[in-house]
């Protein structure tokens, strides 16, 4: 495996490439235009200038998070074909820079969706938490909520305030689509993509839903091993794969993410590794990565991928805030340093056995 850490590009990330160096064994940069609406094409010039600054601090950039999909491409408009050409020149784009892999999501409306950013947890640190109750009816308290945590500068990735401030057009515009639509947009849209991404040699790789289960009324595809199977058969192509989230899937207790990693290691192309905690009720929390902290088995999942000889890019997904670190809800520097340790730690452990 390569070890990968998300950095949200200077002047919009307090941690700097300078600090991810000083963690053992960071090879690769996950990275994005953060500036960028969803539809708008990433131009060279633009992205020239961070693979500048990444690649002078030896870093590798192959994978790319997010670059997102604009809500007409999902709900199947037919304007959605010019924001579909837009961001094929993007991945035209990305290609003249290295880039090999795009971690994408097909969620409606909202991205990640947690109640509580800051939960304390009984050892004094915080971490993102996920009450099943809060998120019933109304979406407008949660969005409100979310972005009243965001300060300039610290904005979070597939909550734009500009997208957020038009929920009620987006979900009368969502209004009535059916997860069987969903799914043709998304092979619609794929279809149209995959010539290029054979041409560029670049893979599109979605991120499952998070949490894996339909909220607010809006239908969600990447919830299952079921859904992965679809995925990976409706374009049986190894330029779509997925970026298997461990924490996403877990945060149901029916997907056993090993198992999964298992069966379809050769078209996962990207992995985020978080460990999850369930509670009796539905609601969850994010935890270190130490597998006794919760119940997303992190040992089984790292030794399925170094049974399957992985070789790309896995970072920390989340980590919590600890020691007074003032961040961006779970993307602190100290704890996903600890949690790269920990895979290291159990990556290191398996290969010696190896040798022995
Ligand atoms: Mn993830």
């Amino acid at each position: 495996m390569q070890m990968g850490f998300r950095w949200f590009g200077s002047g919009n990330d307090k941690i700097t490439l300078a600090d991810i160096k000083q963690i053992p064994g960071v090879s690769s940069i996950v990275w994005a235009l953060h500036n960028k609406m969803p539809g708008e094409v990433w131009e060279k010039h633009e992205i020239a200038e961070v693979a500048q600054e990444i690649k002078s601090h030896g870093f590798t950039m192959e994978v790319v998070e997010s670059v997102n999909i604009h809500d007409d491409i999902k709900i199947g408009l037919p304007s959605r074909d010019a924001h579909i050409a837009a961001y094929i020149q993007t991945i035209r784009n990305l290609s003249e820079f290295g880039v090999k892999v795009i971690c994408y999501n097909f969620m409606p409306i909202f991205d990640w969706t947690r109640t509580e950013l800051f939960f304390p947890l009984e050892d004094g640190s915080t971490a993102l938490y996920y009450e099943k109750n809060k998120i019933q009816d109304d979406p407008k308290e949660m969005a409100e909520y979310i972005l009243s945590k965001q300060q300039e500068g610290n904005t979070f990735p597939g909550w734009e305030p500009e997208r957020m401030a038009r929920l009620d057009e987006l979900f009368a515009a969502y209004q009535g689509l059916t997860k069987e639509q969903l799914w043709d947009n998304l092979k619609y849209f794929l279809e149209a993509l995959m010539p290029v991404c054979r041409e560029c040699g670049v893979v599109m790789a979605i991120h499952p839903d998070d949490p894996p289960w339909d909220i607010f009324g809006l239908p969600r595809l990447i919830v299952d091993e079921p859904a992965v199977k679809r995925l990976l058969s409706m374009i049986d192509d190894p330029h779509n794969c997925l970026s298997l989230c461990s924490g996403s899937f877990s945060a149901n207790p029916d997907n056993n993410v090993a198992d999964i990693v298992r069966r379809y290691c050769d078209r996962i192309a990207f992995a985020h590794v978080r460990n999850v905690r369930h509670y009796p009720n539905g609601d969850f929390s994010e935890v270190s990565h130490r597998d006794c902290d919760g119940h997303t088995g992190i040992y089984d999942i790292i030794k399925a991928y170094y049974d399957c000889g992985f070789t790309g890019v896995i970072r920390p997904d989340h980590g919590r805030h600890i020691w007074g670190e003032q961040c961006r809800p779970g993307y602190g520097l100290y704890d996903r340093a600890l949690g790269i340790m920990y895979m290291w730690g159990i990556w290191d452990a398996l290969e010696k056995r190896k040798q022995k």
